[in-house]
């Protein structure tokens, strides 16, 4: 007789307690879900060391993760070789999806510009000249639509430059472009470092760990500096640049009376295209001619970041969530794009026949019902999907099961927001940020972000990580699912600001913002590159950004997108811990390559860790590092005036 399964407790996989009431209703209803499986389906450990090779079929090849140099795969390969291989496809693969969006948004751009996308506009032409000038397009006496043209053939180039420098460098610090240059890292268009990397990695072809990881951080900067930034800045151009919102999250944003959307996904069009399609009289008064009090559009994932970021649309979770939402029963569509979405959504949605649509040509999933969005005529797709919703709100069979928790904080700190806040109109800059991390009351600044998954507890690293960072006087910037996670627990508010260090509390309390701020989706962690790259120009915190006291964490990261966004932030000069597992063998050259070496180049380095708590140590223990490299690590000591708070400093060092 087989062995009954151990039942593991929803408070065990989830400190969401709206999850964890989901994922209850969804064992009383038999429906599966993905932290089942995950229970199920353990990791092969060969695998998670990234101890094999499936290039050719002399192989696949199997090292031995706990005797690595023992052996060798057919064709001789180390397993040097062979992780550094498997980790550059990983970068290429997420520098794919970033710069295939950045491309889509592109598209949409060039659309708006040459008039055939009409639904849509140059909404900040503020924006689009500072893009303009940033890369040397002159603005003054111009039209838009001549400084969008020549912006978009330089953006364009972000793709598509085969030799050179692509344009956006200018951006980043002298010194920091001065280490890629001497290491002949400095990215060329996307298109070429992705195709070169997967060349690189082909069976017999590069053989040289060190060589590998060369390509493998110009690939990742061809996403950090190249597609990811094209995207968040193109978004800003044609939706508006995000400036605070306060925002309501969680699952109580569902409505048992209204019928209820969830957009999930990555692209902005879908959801701002509903958001059009929503106020249409018509729809509207079907809507309330069904019964229903209204229609209730909520995000999730990244798509969810990225417009409530610009429109205050409420947000009902992070990935690990997406499934929990359906067993609801009250979401009466759940409309999808790109990335991030689980196959088994679909089969989610049909257990309480809640209608489920993919809406890209690329992302289409095997039974699901599949409109197609067209940019020129987006809102055929939209309009369609509320139609659909309503008549499943009319036809609701199921007795539905909403959680009834809510937070709400303050969102949309784009980096040119955070430059505003600090120095007001007259004196926006960031010398203020600057200054208050020299005199010690922030003592760093750390950006935490990234997914969630179902092999650590949903949101607790998250959560954990970021109050031991705040109470040790780090502000904290986040992004993605874990911006989602620190939101769900109330962190996004000013009032946190209490549950800050005594430094950090002040300059947040005299500002008036939280000790998190919330800067958007994934694509968005170029918000980060330009805050961290405006912190050097301003001067007083060394001259390259591995300079600064800063540190990066991806503490519960799944996609091989928060790979890459690892690796443009290490290759930038950040030092960047990942939480849970990381794809290497421990104890090889390659993992020293990436842990250690990096940094004596002039770059930053990876780090790892397994708690919460640990993570924060490495994250101010670099950030201390950086404090007495800087020479400012005697002012941080003035501002702490008793012994108590001495102790505690001492204490967490
Ligand atoms: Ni980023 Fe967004 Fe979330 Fe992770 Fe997925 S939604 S792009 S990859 S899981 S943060
Ligand atoms: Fe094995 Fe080498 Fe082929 Fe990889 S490339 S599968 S290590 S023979």
């Amino acid at each position: 007789m087989a062995k009954p399964r151990q039942i593991i407790r929803p408070e065990d996989i989830t400190i969401c307690e709206s999850t964890q009431q989901m994922i209850a209703k969804a064992r009383r209803d038999g429906v599966e879900l993905f932290f089942d499986r995950a229970e199920e389906v353990k990791p092969c450990p060969i695998g998670e060391n990234s101890a094999c090779c499936k290039h050719c079929s002399m192989g696949p090849c199997r090292m031995n993760p706990s005797d690595p140099y023992k052996r060798v795969g057919v064709c001789g390969a180390t397993i040097d070789t062979i992780a550094a291989r498997n980790f550059g496809r990983m970068v290429a693969a997420g520098t794919a999806a970033h710069t295939d969006h950045g491309m889509a948004m592109l598209d949409l751009f060039r659309g708006v510009i040459e008039g055939t996308v009409k639904d849509f506009e140059i909404k900040d032409t503020l924006k689009l000249n500072e893009v303009a000038e940033s890369l040397d397009i002159k603005t003054a006496g111009r039209s838009v639509k001549d400084v969008a043209t020549d912006v978009y053939k330089a953006l364009e180039l972000t793709y598509t430059q085969v030799d050179g420098e692509i344009p956006l460098v200018k951006r980043v610090p002298k010194k920091t472009l001065e280490t890629w240059r001497r290491e002949g890292i400095v990215p060329r268009g996307a298109m070429r470092e992705i195709m070169e990397m997967m060349h690189r990695t082909a069976m017999g072809v590069d053989q040289d760990y060190e060589n590998i990881t060369k390509q493998i951080s110009r690939t990742a900067l061809a996403d950090g500096w190249g597609g990811s930034m094209v995207s968040t800045d193109i978004s800003d151009i044609l939706f508006g640049t995000p400036a605070p919102v306060e925002i309501t999250v969680d699952m109580g944003v569902l409505k048992a009376d209204q019928v209820n959307i969830i957009v999930h996904g990555h692209e902005p069009i879908l959801l701002e295209a509903m958001m059009i399609s929503v106020e249409a009289p018509s729809l509207k008064q079907m809507a309330q001619d069904a019964g229903a009090k209204g229609i209730n559009l909520v995000g999730m994932c990244c798509s969810g970041l990225d417009v409530m970021s610009r429109h205050g649309i409420p947000h009902a979770g992070n990935f690990s969530s997406t499934e929990a939402a359906l067993v609801t029963g009250a979401v009466d569509a759940m409309t999808v794009d790109i990335q991030c979405i689980k196959q088994d959504l679909h089969k989610v949605a049909g257990c309480y026949d809640t209608e489920f649509i993919t809406t890209n040509y690329r992302a289409k999933i095997e039974g699901a019902q599949h409109i197609p969005l067209d940019e020129h005529d987006p809102m055929k797709c939209t309009d369609e999907i509320i139609i659909k919703a309503i008549q499943r709100f009319k036809n609701r069979k199921m007795a539905i099961e909403i959680p009834q928790k809510l937070a709400k904080g303050v969102h949309g700190f784009s980096h040119e927001y955070i430059k505003y806040m600090l120095g007001g109109s007259f004196r926006g800059g960031y010398e203020p940020l600057n200054d208050n991390i020299i005199n010690g009351r922030i003592r760093g600044v750390a950006g935490v972000v990234g997914c969630t998954n179902p092999r650590s507890k949903q949101d607790f690293s998250h959560v954990e990580l970021v109050k031991e960072l705040i109470k040790n006087d780090v502000l904290v910037v986040q992004t993605g699912c874990s911006q989602m996670a620190l939101a769900k627990a109330g962190l996004t508010t000013p009032g946190a600001a209490a549950m800050a260090g005594r430094g950090l509390a002040e300059v947040c309390e005299t500002v008036g913002i939280p000790p998190v701020l919330g800067l958007g989706a994934c694509v968005d962690n170029s918000r980060i590159l330009m805050a961290v790259s405006e912190m050097v120009k301003t001067g007083g915190l060394g001259e390259s950004i591995a300079d600064l006291p800063v540190a990066g964490c991806a503490p519960e990261w799944m996609s091989e997108k928060a790979i890459a966004i690892g690796q443009y932030f290490v290759a930038s000069g950040v030092f960047t811990v990942f939480g849970h597992t990381f794809p290497i063998t421990k104890g090889t050259r390659f993992e020293k390559h990436l842990f250690s070496d990096l940094e004596e180049k002039g770059f930053g380095k990876w780090g790892f860790a397994d708690s919460p708590q640990e993570m924060a140590r490495l994250m101010i223990a670099h950030i201390d590092k950086k404090r007495r490299e800087l020479g400012i690590d005697k002012a941080r000591e003035r501002v702490l005036l008793d012994m108590a708070d001495r102790r505690a400093l001492e204490a967490t060092a």
